[in-house]
């Protein structure tokens, strides 16, 4: 499933999924984007988590630019529609992605890293959407998925100023869960890709599938939801068994870091 541009590999169960065209930035073709679908769409069974990371200094320059022909506007309507069906198969796929961010995670890049369920950065990273600057607009999701992290007035600032985030205060508002020193994006991503994927697949797939659209639903609808996907997960005997496991006493007790 490895192309010339996304390179995959197979660590215990956990996938690393790698943006491998360094020389340009990881910038993001459209050939670049169907293949990390084709990626998303065909992990193997054993895959319970996946890293998604980039070869080099940056994380994704966004969009590749030296693609941007002229397009009628219902050309750009499909090519937008294009990636959205592309982060789908990421976001709503088969298992947790946990993005390791280093250096540039910027336009694209950041509509990519913001459809990942976790995000881990390293001190080199900075966030931009130059999208304002280079008379375009947003058009991998980002409008849906960026306001949900920051907010729809801080996404209206990196847009009308051309305001770039630095590692730090990307943490602080909201772009990463977790910031470590420099260069150790990758180790973290993958140690939390394996700790996900010890968990009770349905729990996993609660997370990912009921949680957001939980999130967005009123809160008497989200209630329903959340009490339906309850009674599934508990049902499940892999529940059953963790929980007895815990009460029987071989289980691990919850501890501080
Ligand atoms: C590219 C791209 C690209 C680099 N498309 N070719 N994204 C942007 O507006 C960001 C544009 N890129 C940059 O600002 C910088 O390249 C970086 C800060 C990411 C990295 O800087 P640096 O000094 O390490 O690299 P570089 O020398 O600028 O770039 C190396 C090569 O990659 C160079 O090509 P070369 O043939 O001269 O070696 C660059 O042209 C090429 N390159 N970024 C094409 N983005 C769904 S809609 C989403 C809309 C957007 O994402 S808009 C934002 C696009």
């Amino acid at each position: 499933m490895s192309n010339k541009d996304v390179h995959l590999e197979i660590r215990d169960s956990v996938a690393i999924v790698r943006l491998s065209r360094p020389a340009k930035r990881n910038a993001l073709s459209d050939g670049l984007i169907l293949a990390l679908r084709n990626v998303f769409e065909n992990l193997p069974d054993t895959v319970r988590a996946a890293v998604l990371d980039g070869e080099g200094e940056h994380f994704c320059a966004g969009l590749d630019l030296s693609e941007l022909k002229e397009r009628d506007a219902g050309q750009g309507l499909h090519h937008s529609r294009m990636w959205h069906a592309a982060l789908e198969c990421l976001q709503y796929g088969p298992v947790p992605v946990v993005a390791a961010l280093h250096g540039a995670v910027v336009g694209g890049g950041l509509e990519l890293a913001s459809a990942c369920h976790i995000r881990v950065a390293d001190e080199s990273t900075f966030y931009a959407l130059p999208e304002g600057s280079r008379g375009i607009f947003v058009g991998g999701g980002g409008a849906v998925r960026i306001p949900r992290l920051i907010g729809a007035a801080r996404m209206a600032d990196m847009m009308l100023t051309g305001r770039v985030y630095n590692a730090q205060d990307g943490e602080r508002i909201g772009f990463a869960q977790y910031l470590v020193p420099l260069g150790q994006a990758f180790d973290k991503a993958f140690e939390l890709a394996q700790r996900v994927a010890q968990n009770a697949p349905l729990t996993n797939y609660a997370l990912m599938h009921a949680l957001p659209r939980i999130a967005e639903q009123p809160a008497d609808q989200g209630f329903l939801t959340e009490a339906l996907m309850a009674a599934i997960a508990q049902s499940a005997p892999e529940a059953k068994s963790r929980v007895k496991d815990f009460l029987e006493g071989r289980a691990n007790k919850v501890k501080k870091d």
